[in-house]
């Protein structure tokens, strides 16, 4: 494998085995910086190298995508600017997810809607911020009710049975990050994985975005370890599985993934045609893009 710098993303993905179909939306991805143009936060836990919007809709197109969900990243705290940038930038081909204050206003939260903005997204991970008790959430959940955004909430299946009670009172749609974060050394008999499949099998308004298997891997590249965990989801929720880059890839500790392989993930847990077609197109563009 290439020993590539694990702070930078792959400076040459190879070209995807997998034809994506027509309209296949990348449904996690970030904008870092550039930190001189939009500098990282204070209160930030890593530092990440820049990643340009520049560099996402040069990937997006060399994956042969054709629209990114762009998800506000802890290093930029709740300052949305490179991400409210770079869906601007897109025009209609960008959508995004945004990180608030407490205290942020309904008018706030309008104008980031009309710049394209149409969730936030909650981060439970002390290695990414500060604990913020779920219950101070309310006032914003609520607004995001009136607005009709979503709330994208990202845990790992360690911390789920605690949060669980928070996560399935939420009124809107719920996306869970990188399939509930599950520990695949525990295996899929584990109660922490039945635990996310009955909140699923119980709750139709929360989603899960079929992604970071570079992160939940034990083995590596070409993650066979996640692939169980990702076809269960994709055929047991077929309509309301996304899928995403998560370029460019903070926080990697083992390696640094080449994006033309998470493309080629695809057809081993989005097995057939029409899943395919649900979790790149059909899902997306009904949660992001709705007529
Ligand atoms: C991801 C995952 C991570 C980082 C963040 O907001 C973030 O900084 O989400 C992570 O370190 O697991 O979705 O990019």
């Amino acid at each position: 494998m290439d020993i590539l710098d694990l702070n930078k993303f792959h400076p040459n993905p190879s070209k995807p085995t997998f034809v994506v179909p027509p309209g296949s939306v990348d449904a996690h991805c970030h904008i870092f910086g550039p930190g001189d143009v939009f500098p990282y936060s204070p209160k930030r836990k890593y530092t990440p190298g820049d990643a340009s919007k520049e560099d996402l809709f040069r990937l997006r197109d060399f994956l042969g995508l054709s629209r990114n969900v762009i998800v506000q990243a802890s290093c930029h705290g709740t300052d949305n600017a490179a991400t409210i940038d770079g869906i601007k930038a897109a025009g209609e081909k960008a959508r995004g997810i945004a990180v608030v204050e407490l205290d942020i206003t309904l008018d706030e939260l309008r104008a980031m809607d009309a710049a394209g903005i149409r969730g936030v997204r909650f981060a439970f991970l002390k290695r990414l911020v500060d604990p913020t008790p779920p219950e101070r959430y309310q006032r914003v959940i609520e607004m995001c009710r009136q607005l009709g955004w979503h709330v994208v909430v990202y845990f790992e299946s360690a911390d789920l049975e605690d949060l669980a009670p928070f996560i399935e009172a939420i009124p809107t749609t719920v996306v869970v990050d990188h399939m509930g974060r599950p520990d695949v050394k525990l295996g899929l008999e584990h109660p922490q994985w039945k635990r996310f499949l009955r909140m699923l099998d119980e709750h139709e308004n929360i989603w899960v975005k079929v992604t970071g298997p570079e992160r939940i891997s034990e083995t590596g590249p070409p993650y066979d370890d996640v692939v169980p965990y990702g076809r269960t989801l994709v055929e047991r929720y077929p309509d309301r599985v996304l899928w995403g880059t998560d370029w460019p890839h903070p926080n990697m500790e083992t390696h640094m993934p080449d994006d033309g392989k998470l493309v080629d993930f695809i057809p081993r847990v989005a097995t057939t045609k029409e899943l395919q077609q649900k979790m790149l197109v059909d899902n997306p563009m009904r949660l992001y893009w709705p007529k």
